[in-house]
């Protein structure tokens, strides 16, 4: 779909007129999620693993109030350094555009603009849910992937969140949890948390298979991939769940809501769990990176730029 709102870069417009596999990536995680210098090194080297998995990645953010699908290195440089980007979701598109903001897009902010390019494939790290401090406080992520037909790659609902609570709303809205190469949902730091993903498969050919199935019967929701963390970087549960609920209990104390619970969050648990939460944040967004390329290829019509 064109509309006079968002701009593709060259690259990323060239690889969907050639229907060449495209990977979206978010970027609230360069913004909001992650600290400096991380964020930046991380927004590039997410790229880089798409574009070594022979995929063409499609950065979105909003630059001067347009969308914008791919950006440059100064682009990046400039979205990872600024004091005062928005975090878009569904809610803030319109206040960016009219007041010519830059804004770091959320999973659903991401979903809504990299679906009107026609990409059908996106990496994060986690998704939002159904926070723990206030069950009040859903994210916009669940809505965007009941209503969005695209694949989703995560490392499963980040952990501060009510998962059961996430997993049933999911279940409502007809939104298939995959677990890739696992039958168990992956809790973000964690590759475990007792719950069960709605359907296991086992290669990113499967998964290609298994989307089109979900949308050939008339679905126009979400396919969302859990990914576990590699072992290496993954924290136990039992480690994570008193940082989590130390964080969760001085959110609840400070009175802090609304958009600014989740980074609240996560930077707080980085630093109580002493950076080593950070590293595994790092390290899931890089293998959900990699898989989704991997996808990308299996869902494209044209598979590489030789054939
Ligand atoms: N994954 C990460 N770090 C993040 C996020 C995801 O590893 O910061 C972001 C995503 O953009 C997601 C957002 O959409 O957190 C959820 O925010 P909220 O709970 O306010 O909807
Ligand atoms: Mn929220």
């Amino acid at each position: 779909m064109k509309n006079t709102y968002t701009q593709p870069s060259l690259e990323v417009a060239r690889a969907l007129k050639l229907g060449a596999p495209v990977v979206a990536l978010e970027s609230t995680v360069v913004t909001h999620g992650l600290p400096r210098p991380q964020n930046l090194e991380l927004a590039r080297n997410m790229e880089k693993t798409v574009r070594e998995s022979g995929a063409t990645p499609a950065t979105i953010a909003l630059l001067d109030g347009k969308i914008r699908l791919g950006l440059s290195d100064p682009e990046l440089v400039r979205l990872s350094e600024s004091e005062s980007t928005l975090k878009i979701s569904h809610r803030d598109f319109a206040t960016a555009i009219v007041k010519k903001m830059d804004g770091g897009t959320t999973v659903a902010g991401t979903m809504l603009a990299a679906h009107m390019a026609g990409i059908k494939v996106f990496a994060t790290g986690g998704i939002g849910g159904v926070h723990k401090e206030s069950p009040f406080d859903i994210s916009t992520d669940l809505k965007a992937l009941a209503e969005t037909p695209m694949i989703v790659v995560c490392a499963g609902a980040k952990a501060i969140l009510d998962l059961p609570a996430t997993l049933e709303y999911l279940e409502t809205m007809g939104v298939p949890v995959v677990g890739y190469q696992t039958d168990e949902f992956p809790a973000f730091y964690s590759r475990e948390s007792g719950l069960n993903v709605s359907a296991r498969l086992d290669s990113p050919k499967d998964i290609a298979e298994f989307a089109k199935a979900h949308w050939g019967v008339g679905l126009q929701s979400a396919v969302l991939v859990t990914n576990p963390l590699p072992e290496t970087d993954s924290i136990p549960k039992s480690e994570m769940e008193p940082i989590i609920s130390k964080a969760s209990q001085e959110a609840v104390e400070q009175e802090i809501h609304g958009q600014a619970l989740t980074p609240f969050l996560l930077s707080r648990i980085s630093e109580l769990s002493g950076g080593k939460s950070l590293n595994a944040n790092i390290a899931l967004l890089l293998n959900n990176a990699s898989l989704a390329a991997e996808i990308a290829k299996n869902m494209a019509v044209r598979k590489t730029w030789a054939m």
